[in-house]
């Protein structure tokens, strides 16, 4: 009960940073499974999406009911690929579970029974106790953006804090690395993202205190 108690209050914290993309099913809710398919796969795959991996991705979302269209990641949010750290609760459990071990480049139909998803109450155009099935596609995995090792690496001044232009200069490495350079305000806007979710004080650093604050949530 107590378990529940914190990781609800853990969760809770978590959905009011992030709107929609997090919802609390508890324990017991846990009954239908999350199914996958894999809609396109890239011949060459050299790293999969695990725990603690920075994602950046687009989802459009839908109800299974009806096949009508509740969320499209194109269009909503200035359109860019969403960012998240995959496996940690930034979006819902379903899609933790169901973008493990996805390659770049990889596109996914994963259907998600509504005790992994809104849940009993949904949530805006989710209707209580719906099934959703999202269509994702990958664009990019990074290792471990919470791993302390990714932090030194982007700590370009080993100052123990990152800044927007350290921040940036890693996506655009990472980018690189993947043969998809892009232009600026592309690099641009993913930061900002990044910076909303993670520099909690809003002083325009994010401090290894910010940025380990989902270390100790391993459930
Ligand atoms: C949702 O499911 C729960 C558990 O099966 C049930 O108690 C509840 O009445 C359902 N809510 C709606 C609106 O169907
Ligand atoms: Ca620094
Ligand atoms: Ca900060």
């Amino acid at each position: 009960m107590m378990w529940k108690l914190v990781s609800c209050t853990f969760c809770l914290f978590v959905s009011s940073q992030l709107g929609l993309w997090s919802v609390c099913a508890s324990a017991e809710e846990l009954d239908g499974e999350v199914k996958t398919e894999v809609l396109f796969k890239p011949e060459e795959c050299t790293q999969r999406s695990k725990k603690g991996d920075l994602i950046n991705a687009h989802y459009d979302g839908y109800l299974a009911k009806d096949g009508s269209q509740f969320y499209c990641s194109r269009s909503d949010k200035d359109g860019h690929p969403q960012w998240f750290v995959l496996g940690v609760g930034q979006v819902i459990k379903g899609l933790d579970i169901g973008m493990m071990n996805m390659c770049p480049g990889e596109k996914r139909k994963i259907t998600v029974p509504s005790a992994l998803a809104f849940g009993e109450k949904g949530k805006g155009p989710v209707p209580p106790n719906a099934t959703v099935v999202f269509e994702v596609e990958v664009f990019t995995v990074s290792r471990g953006p919470r791993s302390m090792e990714a932090f030194g690496k982007m700590d370009i001044d080993k100052d123990k804090s990152l800044t927007k232009a350290e921040v940036k200069e890693y996506l655009k490495l990472e980018y690189e690395k993947g043969g998809k350079p892009r232009d600026d305000p592309f690099y641009e806007k993913i930061m900002a993202d990044i910076f909303r979710k993670t520099d909690q004080d809003r002083d325009g650093i994010i401090s290894a205190k910010e940025y380990n604050i989902y270390e100790h949530d391993e459930l």
